[in-house]
């Protein structure tokens, strides 16, 4: 009788799609010190857009396992700004990865999703199941419906070739090497750089947008390299698979922590004319847990690293 063989083995050479990304930066640290070979290509090198030149790439470089942790991401402003870019750029990259892996005979292959797949008023907390049973939320649904596609297609190789390929649903994510750019970034990351401006120049308010009512889970981008090489090394099913922390805070709450964290004492007024998105976004992390998986970061202790990342990050 023959067995199949493991789904990442120790000496498995891996390529990480979006390297210098939240994700894929944590997992290229996370992956190198459990003794694995990262492979990894920067955008100047490879446009993964560009379908010839990915399938070229993966044809010579024949990675065992590939992670793609490549996408155009941002908050809800960017979201809603640029939704064509969020649409095309999220499409385009994962059918030249997609098609080339498996061109190229990748064996294993973790797909990185969203939490914003989900229905706007999905039951909470949110199973996986919930897929596709409800409207999306307008400020991210070009974005989702890109992810949603490519749940679909990584199902579908599975299907069609029998590929050992699954998805992860990450909730909302956060940490070093975050994108900093208070219009563009997500929540997080965008109000620590507020507070910090605001205690650096001395200024008694801060506007945050929206009411700051939603709930959003973080789940530091530590725990989602972890969990993603959970996944690859026992998860092989065609349904994608929730990683969050299980547990959700209201933005007014985590705007209470960062003022903490970076000493802001003044006053907060909230922008109404600015989108909440969606109510609330706690995903059901139960299929995760079956695996043996627990975060390890809590969230205050997270964001004190995290800005303590980019003090020391900022000016370079
Ligand atoms: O993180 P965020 O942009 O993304 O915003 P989503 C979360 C919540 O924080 C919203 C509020 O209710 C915002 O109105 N918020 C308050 C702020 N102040 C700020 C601020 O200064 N910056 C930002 N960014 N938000 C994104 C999706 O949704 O989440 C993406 O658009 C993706 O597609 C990502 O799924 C994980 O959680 O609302």
């Amino acid at each position: 009788m023959t067995t199949a063989p493991a789904l990442l083995p120790p000496s498995a050479r891996v390529y990480v799609a979006g390297h210098r990304g939240l994700v894929g930066s944590a997992l290229t640290r996370y992956l190198t010190a459990e003794g694995h070979e990262v492979i990894t290509r920067t955008r100047a090198e490879l446009d993964l857009r560009d379908p010839e030149a990915t399938a070229a790439f993966l044809r010579d470089a024949r990675p065992d396992v590939l992670v793609l942790a490549a996408a155009k991401v941002g908050g809800i402003m960017a979201n809603s700004t640029w939704p064509v870019d969020f649409l095309e750029d999220n499409l385009r990259v994962q059918l030249s990865v997609l098609a080339g892996a498996h061109a190229a005979d990748v064996d294993r292959l973790l797909f990185l999703g969203s939490s914003c797949i989900y229905p706007k008023h999905a039951e909470q907390p949110i199973r996986e199941d919930a897929l596709l049973t409800g409207p999306l939320e307008p400020t991210n649904e070009p974005y989702a419906l890109a992810k949603i596609a490519g749940i679909s297609h990584v199902r579908s190789y599975r299907h069609q070739y029998g590929r050992r390929w699954i998805s992860a649903m990450p909730t909302n994510l956060y940490g070093p090497g975050d994108n900093f750019d208070p219009e563009t970034s997500h929540v997080l990351p965008g109000l620590l750089r507020r507070f910090h401006d605001a205690v650096a120049g001395g200024s008694e308010e801060v506007v945050l947008w929206g009411s700051g009512t939603p709930r959003r889970e973080f789940l530091h981008s530590d725990d989602m390299a972890r969990a993603c090489t959970a996944l690859l090394r026992a998860y092989d099913e065609p349904d994608p698979v929730n990683v969050g922390c299980g547990e959700d805070i209201a933005i007014a709450e985590l705007a209470a922590l960062v003022a903490e964290v970076t000493g802001f004492g003044g006053r907060i007024v909230w922008d109404t004319s600015r989108p909440d998105g969606t109510p609330r976004k706690l995903l059901d992390v139960g299929r995760l847990r079956k695996l043996g998986f627990e975060p390890a970061v809590a969230l205050a202790d997270g964001v004190r690293d995290t800005y303590r990342w980019w003090l020391e990050h900022k000016d370079s």
